[in-house]
Formats: C-alpha cells, sequence, structure tokens
C-alpha cells in the first residue's frame, strides 16, 4: 500500500461525491460517515489480497449499510480489486457496480440493502473458521438505525453464545437515520451497556479518529470468547461542512455547485 489511510480516506470521500453526483443516487452522506472506517479497514487492517480476491485465508469484511457501497467501490479501486474507470459506470444499466452493494464486484462477500442481513451471514461464517480453526477474522460493519432490526440482536445473542471471538462488529454510530435521528426514530441508547449484558467485548471510539480506530481494530479480541463490538461515533456527511449532520445528503445528491464545493473543500478542486 502506497497511500495513508488518511489519503485513503479522502480518495474515497472524493469518488464517493462524484459517483453519486453523476448517477444522481443518494445515501452520500451515509458513505461520508464511513470513509474514515473503511480508509482504515482496507488501508491497514483487514487481510485481503488484490490479486486473490477470493483467497481463502482472507479476512471477511461485509458491509451490511449496503446502501453505502460507493465508499467500498471506492476502497476497492484504490486498492486495485477493480480498475478505477468502471467507478464511472456507477449505477448504470449493465455495470456491476449497482446502488446496493454487490457480491459480483471482486472483493464483495455478500450483497446487501436490506437491513440486518449482514450480521447474521457474519455470525456463520465466524462460527465456520471457529470449526475449522482457521484464523482469518469476520468483519461487519453496520449503522445504527439498523439495529432497529431484531435479526442482529439474534445474531448478536448467538455469537456470544457460541464464544465468536473472531467476530468484529462496527456500528457507525452517526445518530441520523433516513428522516430523523436515531434517538426519535427509535432510542437506542445506552449501546455499550446493552452489548455488555449480550456477552460482547465493547469499545467506543471517534470513528473519525484513524490511529483510535486502527489501535481498536488490528487486535482482536479484546476478551477472549467474546465478540469484539466497536460502537464507532461518528457524524453523518463528515468532511463537507454543509453535509455535516444534515437529512437532506441521505436522499438528495449533490447538485453542480454543491460538488464544486465539496471538492473544493476536500483540496480536489483549486
Ligand atoms: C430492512 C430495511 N428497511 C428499510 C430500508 C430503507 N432504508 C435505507 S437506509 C435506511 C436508514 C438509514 O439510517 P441508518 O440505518 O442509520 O444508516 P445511515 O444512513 O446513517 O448510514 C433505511 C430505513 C432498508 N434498506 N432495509
Ligand atoms: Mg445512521
Amino acid at each position: 500500500m502506497s497511500q495513508t489511510t488518511l489519503q485513503l480516506a479522502r480518495r474515497i470521500r472524493v469518488d464517493a461525491l462524484t459517483m453519486v453526483h453523476r448517477a444522481r443516487a443518494s445515501h452520500v452522506g451515509s458513505v461520508l460517515s464511513i470513509a474514515d472506517l473503511l480508509a482504515v479497514l482496507y488501508g491497514s487492517v483487514l487481510h485481503v489480497d488484490p490479486a486473490r480476491p477470493d483467497w481463502a485465508g482472507r479476512d471477511r469484511f461485509l458491509l451490511s449499510k449496503g446502501h453505502a457501497c460507493v465508499g467500498v467501490y471506492a476502497a476497492l479501486a484504490a486498492r486495485d480489486f477493480i480498475p478505477a474507470e468502471v467507478l464511472r459506470t456507477y449505477a448504470e444499466d449493465e455495470s456491476p457496480l449497482m446502488s446496493h452493494i454487490s457480491h459480483k464486484v471482486p472483493g464483495v462477500e455478500f450483497s446487501t440493502g436490506s437491513l440486518g442481513h449482514a450480521l447474521p451471514f457474519g455470525v456463520g461464517k465466524a462460527l465456520a473458521a471457529k470449526r475449522r480453526g482457521v484464523s482469518w477474522r469476520t468483519f461487519v460493519l453496520t449503522s445504527d438505525g439498523e439495529w432497529d432490526e431484531g435479526s442482529n440482536w439474534e445474531a448478536t445473542l448467538f455469537a456470544a453464545h457460541h464464544a465468536l471471538d473472531n467476530l468484529v462488529v462496527i456500528i457507525d454510530s452517526n445518530n441520523l437515520q433516513s428522516l430523523t435521528t436515531v434517538e426519535e426514530t427509535l432510542r437506542l441508547e445506552p449501546l455499550d451497556d446493552k452489548f455488555r449484558a449480550f456477552g460482547c467485548a465493547v469499545r467506543e471510539v471517534d470513528g473519525h479518529d484513524h490511529a483510535a480506530v486502527e489501535d481498536a481494530l488490528s487486535t482482536t479480541p479484546w476478551e477472549p470468547g467474546r465478540p469484539s463490538v466497536l460502537i464507532a461515533r461518528t457524524t453523518k456527511g463528515r468532511g463537507v461542512s454543509f453535509m455535516e449532520n444534515q437529512v437532506k445528503f441521505h436522499y438528495s445528491p449533490p447538485n453542480d455547485e454543491e460538488l464544486a464545493l465539496a471538492l473544493t473543500e476536500l483540496g480536489e478542486l483549486p
């Protein structure tokens, strides 16, 4: 890897804004929220090999908030899993880059979009790795709003019961859902107490602090026999001042002027 995680995060943000603008698509705020988490994962933490995307010993990374797929597509292009040119086809007919994440793309494990599906799948992966005695880890990146889904809590019970300490769950805790705050939609806090009560090891971190995220994710389990749950406190729209904490940019793409302003803030345009 020649890029630092900070450079990778910036690349992800620039590519995501450009792709969403071109496709007149949604969810740019959701992508900006996890750009730093993705940069640390793909730039430093995950054991994956672009030359062998299906290498049996790879870590499994599952994006549960599949609506934020452009962030992963941009990271995969930056890591040479897919050609950078293909990013331009995002959400077009016949493009492999669908607007919710697709496992047809090299490096993507599982298609998601309907929230609450990746953790049950990831728990199965982690159980399989335990039973085979292999050392790769399973990482599942969830949103906060999708903890409204019972399937996630059921999967957490199962993971703790089976002592899946090779499983790492990351929660993108940006406190915003599609239309309003998490607090107003369905209260989740105190999240740390809930996960501890389920039998998980829990850490909380600023999800935009690369060193802190890397420190938390590079070595797990934090407690032997327990799944690791990282509550990453984030800001939806992070990195573009007028998109931060704005519900509007869950669905609305940036217009031409907003794109130019955003790319200027990120240092991509003079
Ligand atoms: C099961 C299910 N219900 C509803 C939706 C529609 N939907 C897309 S994103 C979203 C919520 C967005 O908030 P959050 O889950 O916190 O993700 P963020 O955008 O903050 O990353 C919803 C309800 C969905 N994708 N799946
Ligand atoms: Mg959210």
